[in-house]
């Protein structure tokens, strides 16, 4: 059965152009409830190593200088069926891609700077939420 959780973070372009409390309305109407959540900013080493899944892709120098390049919000959300209706929320990676009403559609700008990350697995949402959250800051 699919889990009830999944990790996502408000990337630095939204936050900077000032969408976190409109993308949060939007994550909060769609049924997801906050388990834990944290306005931060990633060195360069912790988004490589958050992303090391995508080592050896061509864009990984692009995404980790962008993902360090300024505040992010983090957050661990739970709804039935999280990780599949937290990417229909978002969209397509590439915003030109993303369906009508979705956040991607709204706030994001390029295929690289996204507005937003989600979980593709239910395995990710919980090595992803375990990377910045310890246990005490679930609810
Ligand atoms: P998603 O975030 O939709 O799961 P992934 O897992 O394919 O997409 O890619 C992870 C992140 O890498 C994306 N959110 C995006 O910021 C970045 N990315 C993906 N493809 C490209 C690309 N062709 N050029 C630049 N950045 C990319």
């Amino acid at each position: 059965m699919a889990g009830k959780k999944t990790f996502t973070m408000i990337k630095p372009d939204a936050v900077a152009a000032g969408h976190t409390g409109a993308i949060l309305a939007m994550i909060n109407k769609a049924g997801f409830r906050i388990v834990a959540m944290k306005k931060t900013k990633l060195s360069k080493e912790t988004a490589e190593a958050f992303y090391k899944v995508h080592k050896k892709r061509p864009f990984f120098g692009e995404l980790v200088e962008f993902m360090s390049s300024g505040p992010i919000v983090a957050a661990i959300l739970e709804k039935d069926n999280a990780i599949e209706d937290f990417r229909t929320l978002i969209g397509a990676t590439n915003p030109k891609e993303a369906a009508k009403g979705t956040i991607r559609k709204k706030y994001a700008k390029s295929i690289g700077e996204n507005a937003v990350h989600g979980a593709d697995s239910d395995r990710n949402a919980k090595r992803e939420g375990a990377f910045h959250f310890a246990e005490t800051e679930m609810f």
